[in-house]
């Protein structure tokens, strides 16, 4: 399997989130990399696309605040990353946001994604390892490739970081395909709803976006992914929602992905881009599946089934020990 990463995503490591209510080291951590690149093998360095591709999905004074805030924060005085902590109260009127502290609750959906010294830069390489691994698939030199994204995107939407992910490296992959000339469907298989990847392409009929996680009810989240989302105006029956409960197996996991995939087979796309999360598992320590070592290949196996060209992006997982092992597995049932 060809496996594309750039050496620069290891430089970006938010020190702290809020986790239950107190300031904890942060989950989404730069050895979750090492582990996978030691069970992975070889890898290749993706070419530089530019901004334009991710200037298509993303916002302009989104992308400006995210190249800038760690730098302003610092600016103000202030020690350690950028966070947001005061967020605009749903239906407040539009007002004009100069300050550093404000502009970032009105770019974020949380308080678990700091913004970082090098976070622009290794979320830029992030999203051009997402398209460098998707140009074999475009040339037709490939039929499978894997995106060794860090940080994730799938929560990321147009306009907005949350959820440990700033560029939404999926959506981006996706839209180029799509302008491309190709047909494509989103699997979103991460423990988390893919809110990000929903939300920026919610009214759209032309991408397909499917996405199985833990329910909204209990999970982050939380204020998306309920199955009654299934998309608006053209996009109206665009989107797919399929909740799981808290302790879902592959025995409930399969029956699941079988739905999911018999609904990425009837939209009828040339290529598939799956947002892979290997925070099912069991032993991951944010999450709540029970999913084994042993039932990724299963999960992979029934995915490549369908036949299509498959990009797989690389999204959450945090039991780092066993992460390599889940991702290689998971890819090895592409055959
Ligand atoms: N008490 C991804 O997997 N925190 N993001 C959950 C649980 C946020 C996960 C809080 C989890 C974000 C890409
Ligand atoms: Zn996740």
């Amino acid at each position: 399997m060809l496996t594309v990463y750039d050496s620069r995503q290891r430089l970006h490591y938010p020190a702290q989130e809020f986790f239950n209510g107190a300031l904890e080291p942060h989950a989404e951590r730069q050895d979750r990399i090492d582990n996978l690149l030691a069970a992975l093998g070889d890898t290749v360095a993706p070419r530089d696309h530019g901004r334009a591709p991710i200037e298509v999905v993303h916002d302009p004074a989104y992308l400006a605040l995210l190249k800038t805030a760690h730098a302003r924060w610092r600016g103000e005085g202030r020690p350690g990353d950028a966070i947001g902590y005061a967020w605009p109260v749903v239906r407040r009127r539009p007002v004009a946001i100069e300050r550093i502290d404000a502009l970032l609750g009105l770019h974020s959906t949380d308080a678990v994604t700091p913004v970082a010294e090098k976070t622009w830069e290794v979320a830029y390489w992030s999203a051009q390892t997402a398209l460098g691994a998707l140009e074999p698939l475009l040339e037709g030199r490939a039929r499978t490739s894997f995106a060794l994204c860090r940080p994730p995107g799938h929560h990321a939407g147009r306009d907005y970081l949350g959820g440990y992910c700033y560029l939404n490296n999926a959506a981006i992959a996706a839209q180029h395909a799509s302008d491309a000339g190709h047909s494509v469907a989103i699997l979103d298989v991460d423990y988390h709803h893919g809110n990000g990847t929903q939300d920026i392409f919610y009214a759209r009929g032309d991408v397909f976006f499917a996405s199985l996680h833990a329910d909204p009810a209990t999970d982050f989240p939380y204020f998306w992914g309920r199955p009654d989302e299934s998309g608006e105006r053209e996009g109206e029956g665009a989107t797919l929602n399929l909740v799981l409960p808290r302790g879902t197996g592959w025995a409930t996991y399969r029956p699941a992905l079988a739905c999911a995939l018999d609904a990425i087979a009837r939209f009828g796309p040339n290529l598939l881009v799956v947002s892979f999360g290997a925070d099912t598992f069991a032993g991951d320590p944010i999450a709540g599946f029970a999913m084994a070592t042993a039932d990724y290949p299963r999960m992979g196996a029934e995915i490549a089934a369908l036949g299509l060209p498959t990009l797989v992006v690389m999204e959450g997982g945090y039991a780092v020990a066993a992460l390599g092992e889940n991702v290689a597995g998971f890819l090895s049932g592409f055959g």
